[in-house]
């Protein structure tokens, strides 16, 4: 029995690959990290808007979004206060599609990300292009409970999860960077877990 239970126990010790450095696993735990007090809020009077530098200022109610064509994402979480939740699940629409809706002008290089609280958070435009972010509206198969964004937030899975705004209602395209909520105290512009770009100046 014994090289059995050393074995077992040499694995445990491992670092899992999944985890970015100074993080650790929630175990399946999925904590709620609000700053503001939870809205409570009525998807019928919920509309996700896309303005600044774009052609053309769009809005979508949220029977329009469940009208566009959705996307599951799979992966992995990573919260600045260092858990991760693993292999968990979200269901929604790409920003991609939004954006390309809108029509993003040349000159535009950042995303203001607004929730309908007022809570604000700042994104590189490369961030959520490509494939890398969601407006979301369900996490594994089921509806967002309200702490945990819903109806709707922003998905940015590859940054620190403040990025991903919580009852998110506007993406704003700017040419210069504008902090938001975090970044205002103190925490990083773009948020990169795996250069452990925590706070400013990171
Ligand atoms: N509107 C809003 N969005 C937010 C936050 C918040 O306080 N308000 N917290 C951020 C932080 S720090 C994290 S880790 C995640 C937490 O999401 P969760 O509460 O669903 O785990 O939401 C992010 N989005
Ligand atoms: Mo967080």
């Amino acid at each position: 029995m014994a090289p059995v239970t050393r074995g077992f126990r040499s694995r445990g010790q491992e670092r899992d690959p999944r985890l970015p450095p100074g993080q650790y696993d929630t175990q399946g735990e999925w904590p709620v990290l609000t700053a503001e007090v939870t809205p409570n809020l009525r998807p019928e009077r919920w509309t996700m808007s896309v303005d600044g530098l774009v052609d053309r200022p769009s809005s979508w109610s949220w029977d329009e979004m469940h009208a566009l064509p959705q996307s599951t994402w799979s992966g992995d979480i990573h919260c600045v206060t260092t858990w991760s939740k693993l292999e968990t699940s979200f269901e929604g629409v790409s920003v991609d599609l939004l954006l390309d809706a809108a029509g993003v002008q040349p000159e535009a290089a950042y995303v203001l990300a607004t929730s309908t609280t007022g809570y604000t958070t700042n994104l590189p435009l490369d961030d959520v292009t490509g494939g890398k972010a969601w407006v979301v509206w369900s996490n594994e198969g089921r509806p967002l409970s309200p702490d945990h964004g819903g109806p709707v937030r922003l998905l940015v899975p590859h940054l620190y999860f403040w990025k991903s705004a919580k009852w998110v209602t506007r993406l704003t395209l700017l040419e210069h960077d504008r902090q938001g909520f975090w970044e205002r105290n103190g925490y990083h512009d773009r948020g990169d877990p795996w250069s452990e770009q925590r706070y400013q100046g990171d």
